[in-house]
């Protein structure tokens, strides 16, 4: 069927005459969630169901001595008390991670950072739990601890992995793309080479809902019901089995209502572990959920790279080269979730959005003594960092030559000719328009008129800054054949059943965490099919009512399984053609397509609507040979290529120059992730996206003193922004639709996250260029800002 084209609203069209790309198609879910509705993993309670708490470690790096259990034992509400030795009678102790590294379940030999798991509680009520992990004495023997990734590779370093046979440092990987070579000649003969040290610095997805699981083991059937907060229960399913050895087919996951993932709910964590291990020991379903420490503290941070960027460039503002050395902190485990190939995730898109003739990048992965995670928080892989760390160099440039930042990237566009474009690092873009995008932001925000504003304001002492970013993003992992999890090929299934009576049933293998699946998918449906999406219901969320698929994350949702859903609804119209053609007493050939109806070419008024031919599927009809009595189809799609969505963001902020306060003033963003299928959906990811990046960029950071505490593990100080730290977004669009997707849709979920943070602190850095400031690191928090006026950079 014909590419969707983006329109404007026609308020005389309803959703169902044009389900895709246009109006404002409300979410099917918000009914339950506005009334307070929803379902969400804290608000099950199953008949005889336990509470768990999970006892951590208060230090970052010690050998576990013992752990006496008896007085907790003693506890009266307690029914067990589960410690890494019992683990490892199971041979659970220990367990792989997504990063073909293995993590400690509950502490054995060692703790490795603070908040690590070391002992859970099962009691009748979640306080008695709480309660009685105070009972549990553990001997704990300090070792010093590394914080500082730059000082990992030091010789005579602790060495944190020594569970690790032949681990005498704390190394974890090298990895590298680009052709090195080819980029030092280039470097080697520019007119002008910028080098930057930056930092990522460690922050945290802290969704609304933290992580929880209930377990409930039938030991009559074997059969293991296990409610997670997981954005991936068919991968969790697979590896439940994997590690635990439980029969796949007695393991049920079921994914509820999510209050927010955002990478924070891929993995399997120690908790969840805990719960199994406790409803087998119990006989009764246990719930665990965490509190808002424990989430901060021990679950998928996100980031923590140090990056060294340097740019080669021609006097007049050619790009040429960008290269870069990256230190990527993993934490105690290596637990980051990525494709197989990729260590540092995509990270090597960092060639952005322009045609360069050489790049290289090398990435050095360490251990340190704190949680593991790394990719989480809207990252896209690593995108995020890329993105950052050349946004940042291309302003750096634009500083060195003199130049207006825009104009320097409006000069060094990959061009819209040239897509696909392969990409010095090994992508293929497979499309993308920029320039049009660009120019659409500078004129939303008025960006000469802004600078004609700093320029006065600057006379008059007073600090505005205006800050540009350019961001491509590569989102939709697979194809299979290139990217896997722990072996599992990176496609995902989907199966359209249209009922007798013309509804519908769409059964996903992505799992929504508030992206609003149940109404875009079904969108989708009812674009291929003509059926409104009100009476599509989408299925999700649980493994034994829905297709094989590796889950949401990487905004891999409407790639992937946008994909399948695509095509299995164009299967479903297929299979209809051939059982109207039967009713219709014609050929199949004859049979022309109109939104929801096949009729006889040359006689329109000859022709029956979907809801009939699924009544004739499974009525009566003498149906032709092969085709059977139904009107589904299941697909699992395996992309040919990621999607390149892209945006232009601009921002303009205040500093105060008493305290060094940044005030985001205004922030304009165009996106174009293709076809958009819900508008309304697809801004609400921006304006969360765009809230994401002003809060890293100025507000969120969790750090450790040298104890390696710590210190970002509440609200009090992981400060996230509220309405009262956000403008009024300003958004613009431009349409650009991916070649190779059955619908031209591209993701869209991280785009914002993952482009923003670097015009917010392009913004700051300008504003305090009067102060000969180069470059700032995030969080451009007051104190550190009013330092940088006076001339002290606050180190990394
Ligand atoms: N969409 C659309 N048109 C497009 C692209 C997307 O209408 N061209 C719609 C989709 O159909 C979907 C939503 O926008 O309803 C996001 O789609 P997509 O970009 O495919 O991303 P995913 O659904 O795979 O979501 C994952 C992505 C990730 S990886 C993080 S992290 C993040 C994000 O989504 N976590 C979120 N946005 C989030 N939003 C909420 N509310 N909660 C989270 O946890
Ligand atoms: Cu990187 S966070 Mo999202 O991919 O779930």
């Amino acid at each position: 069927s014909a590419m969707p084209q983006e329109r404007e609203p026609n308020p005389a069209m309803t959703a169902s005459d044009r389900p895709i790309g246009f109006g404002r198609v409300q979410r099917k879910e918000d009914p339950r969630f506005i009334r307070g509705k929803g379902r969400y993993l804290d608000d099950i309670v199953l008949p005889g169901m336990l509470h768990g708490a999970m006892l951590r470690s208060p230090v970052a790096h010690a050998r576990l001595v013992s752990i006496d259990t008896t007085e907790a034992l003693a506890h009266p509400k307690v029914l067990a008390v589960i410690t890494g030795k019992d683990l490892e009678g199971l041979n659970l102790a220990w367990a792989p991670t997504l990063s073909a590294d293995v993590m400690a379940i509950l502490a054995t030999d060692k703790v490795r950072f603070q908040g690590q798991e070391v002992a859970f509680v099962v009691a009748e009520d979640r306080y008695s739990a709480r309660d009685a992990l105070e009972l549990i004495d553990v001997e704990y023997e300090d070792l010093p601890p590394v914080v500082d990734a730059r000082r990992a590779l030091d010789p005579g370093a602790p060495v944190i992995r020594d569970d690790k046979e032949g681990q005498t440092d704390n190394h974890i990987f090298d990895w590298e793309a680009g052709d090195k070579a080819e980029t030092d000649a280039v470097f080697a003969r520019a007119d002008v080479v910028v080098r930057q040290e930056m930092v990522y610095p460690r922050v945290h997805p802290a969704p609304m809902e933290t992580c929880g699981a209930i377990a409930d083991y039938d030991p009559v059937d074997g059969k293991l019901t296990l409610y997670e907060t997981t954005q991936a229960p068919h991968a969790h399913r697979t590896l439940y089995a994997m590690v635990a050895g439980i029969p796949e087919h007695k393991i049920r996951v079921i994914a509820p209502d999510i209050g927010g993932g955002f990478g924070n709910k891929v993995g399997i964590y120690p908790g969840y572990v805990c719960a199994v291990v406790g409803s087998i020991l119990t006989g009764r379903p246990v719930k665990w959920v965490e509190d808002r420490s424990e989430n901060l503290m021990s679950t998928a941070f996100a980031r923590d790279y140090t990056m060294t960027g340097e740019i080669a460039a021609t006097r007049d503002g050619r790009i040429l080269a960008v290269r870069t050395h990256v230190l990527a902190d993993h934490g105690a485990f290596n637990a980051t979730a990525q494709p197989t190939k990729y260590p540092a995730g995509f990270f090597s898109i960092f060639t952005g959005s322009y045609d360069l003739q050489a790049a290289h990048c090398s990435v050095t992965g360490v251990y340190t003594n704190k949680a593991p995670g790394g990719v989480a928080y809207a990252c896209s892989f690593r995108v995020t960092e890329a993105v950052y760390l050349v946004e940042r160099m291309v302003d750096v440039l634009a500083k060195e030559l003199e130049m207006d930042p825009a104009e320097l990237r409006l000069r060094n566009f990959i061009r819209p000719e040239q897509f696909p474009y392969k990409n010095k690092t090994g992508w293929e873009y497979d499309s993308g328009d920029y320039e049009p995008a660009l120019r659409m932001a500078m004129e939303l925000i008025d960006y000469e008129g802004l600078r004609r504003e700093q320029a006065e304001k600057r006379a008059r002492g007073e600090l505005m800054g205006i800050g540009v970013s350019f961001f491509t993003e590569t989102v939709g992992a697979g194809p299979r054949k290139h990217m896997d999890i722990v072996g599992l090929g990176m496609a995902d299934g989907a199966e359209v059943r249209v009922h007798p009576t013309g509804k519908a049933v769409v059964r996903l293998s992505v799992q929504t965490q508030g992206q609003g699946h149940e109404t875009t998918f079904a969108q989708i449906v009812a674009e291929e099919l003509g059926i409104p999406p009100e009476d599509i219901e989408v299925v999700h969320g649980d493994t034994d009512q829905t297709p094989f698929g590796l889950g949401t994350y990487g905004s891999r949702s409407t790639p992937v399984s946008g994909g399948a859903v695509a095509l299995a609804a164009r299967k479903v119209q297929e299979k209809a053609r051939l059982i109207a053609a039967a009713m219709l007493e014609t050929r199949p050939e004859d049979l022309e397509w109109e939104k929801g109806r096949w009729y006889v070419k040359g006689d329109p008024s000859a022709g029956k609507t979907i809801a009939e031919i699924a009544l004739g599927a499974h009525g009566t009809v003498a149906l032709p040979e092969g085709v059977d009595g139904n009107l589904d189809a299941e697909v699992t799609y395996d992309p040919p290529n990621l999607t390149f969505p892209f945006g232009a963001y601009i921002c303009a902020v205040d500093v105060d120059p008493g305290t060094g306060k940044v005030h985001v003033r205004r922030f304009t963003a165009v996106d174009d992730c293709g076809t958009r299928i819900n508008p309304m959906i697809v801004e609400g990811q921006i304006h969360g996206g765009l809230a994401d990046g002003v809060g890293m960029a100025l507000m969120e950071f969790i750090g450790f003193d040298e104890q390696g505490n710590c210190l970002g593990g509440s609200f009090m100080d992981y400060l996230i922004p509220t309405a009262m730290e956000v403008p009024d977004w300003e958004t613009g669009y431009t349409v650009t639709p991916s070649p190779h997707h059955p619908i031209g849709a591209k993701g869209i979920g991280e785009s914002a996250t993952v482009g923003s943070p670097p015009a917010v602190v392009n913004a700051v850095v300008d504003a305090l260029a009067p102060f000969g400031v180069t470059h700032m690191d995030m969080p451009c928090t007051p104190a550190r800002v009013w330092e940088a006026m006076q001339g002290r950079p606050t180190p990394p």
